[in-house]
């Protein structure tokens, strides 16, 4: 399958796809969050792949959806095209992604972090939602999930003024995972992504979807909800595995079932 604004490639059993549109800063069009959903599709459906890695250049996760497309759009067309429903495609994915962002993740590309279950920060990377200097606001979820992350103060001032945060900040915000240097980012990314993927498919997906209930409902629906997913993977082969192996002392084999 090609594609002309990612790239995509595997390693063991992680599928690693890379924003390449280096000439603007990895801007987010239609072709690249069109191809982008297709990756995710293909790495969703491949059952030798555990877990994803969604990395950008040294200079830019992604500057934001695309500009100079977006120019001369009507309502009418955002409207009816709703052409945001395809970024929505990676908040649908059930394996888990880990963001390793470098430069700059600005606008769409701060959102498109957000969508992330991990977020790896290398030093020179910025995060913000600077749309309100455009005269618009964040399309993608931002002002949800940056409001989620960092608390509503630290989000109104970024969507308000379009302030960036360092890396640093955005650590001590609690937005990203942590900071690495960005000579190490993607090999910590890809020991994130690897342990991940050695795990029990069906407890690191059960996992994701347990934290992410806690955004949606009540402290007590959630507690509900992990309680049904947790007694869920007594039901497992992988869960009589990993308790033996901890029991006869030797690493455990999971078949992801
Ligand atoms: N869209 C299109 N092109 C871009 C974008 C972008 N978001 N960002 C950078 N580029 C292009 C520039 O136009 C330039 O191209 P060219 O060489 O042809 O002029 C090239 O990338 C390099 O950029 P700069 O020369 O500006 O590089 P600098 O190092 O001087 O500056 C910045 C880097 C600060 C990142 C600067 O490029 C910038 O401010 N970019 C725009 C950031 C921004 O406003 N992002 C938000 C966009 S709106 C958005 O994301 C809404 C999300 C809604 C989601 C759902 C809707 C689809």
């Amino acid at each position: 399958m090609a594609y002309e604004n990612i790239l995509v490639e595997t390693n063991g059993r992680v599928g690693i796809i890379t924003l390449n549109r280096p000439k603007a800063l990895n801007a987010l069009n239609a072709a690249l969050i069109g191809e982008l959903a297709r990756a995710l599709d293909m790495f969703e459906a491949d059952a030798g792949i555990g877990c994803i890695v969604l990395a950008g250049s040294e200079r830019a996760f992604a500057a934001g959806a695309d500009i100079k497309e977006m120019q001369h759009l009507g309502f009418p067309a955002t409207y009816k095209d709703d052409f945001i429903t395809s970024w929505e495609r990676l908040s649908r994915c059930r394996k888990p992604v880990v963001a390793a962002v470098a430069g700059y993740a600005l606008g769409g590309g701060c959102e498109l972090a957000m969508m992330c279950d991990v977020i790896l920060a290398a030093e020179n990377a910025r995060f913000g939602q600077p749309e309100i200097q455009l005269g618009i606001m964040p399309g993608a979820g931002g002002s949800q999930r940056l409001a989620r992350a960092v608390g509503k103060a630290k989000a109104m001032e970024m969507c308000l003024t379009g302030r960036n945060l360092s890396a640093e900040e955005a650590d001590r915000y609690g937005l990203v995972s942590r900071v690495v240097p960005l000579a190490g980012l993607m090999s910590e990314a890809m020991k994130v992504a690897d342990t991940i993927a050695g795990l029990s498919l069906p407890a690191v997906m059960m996992t994701k979807e347990s934290v992410n209930r806690a955004f949606e409902t009540t402290l007590a629906e959630g507690i509900r909800f992990e309680r049904r997913l947790f007694q869920a993977l007594f039901a497992t082969a992988d869960q009589k595995e990993g308790m033996a192996a901890f029991v006869e002392k030797r690493s455990p084999s999971f078949r992801n079932s």
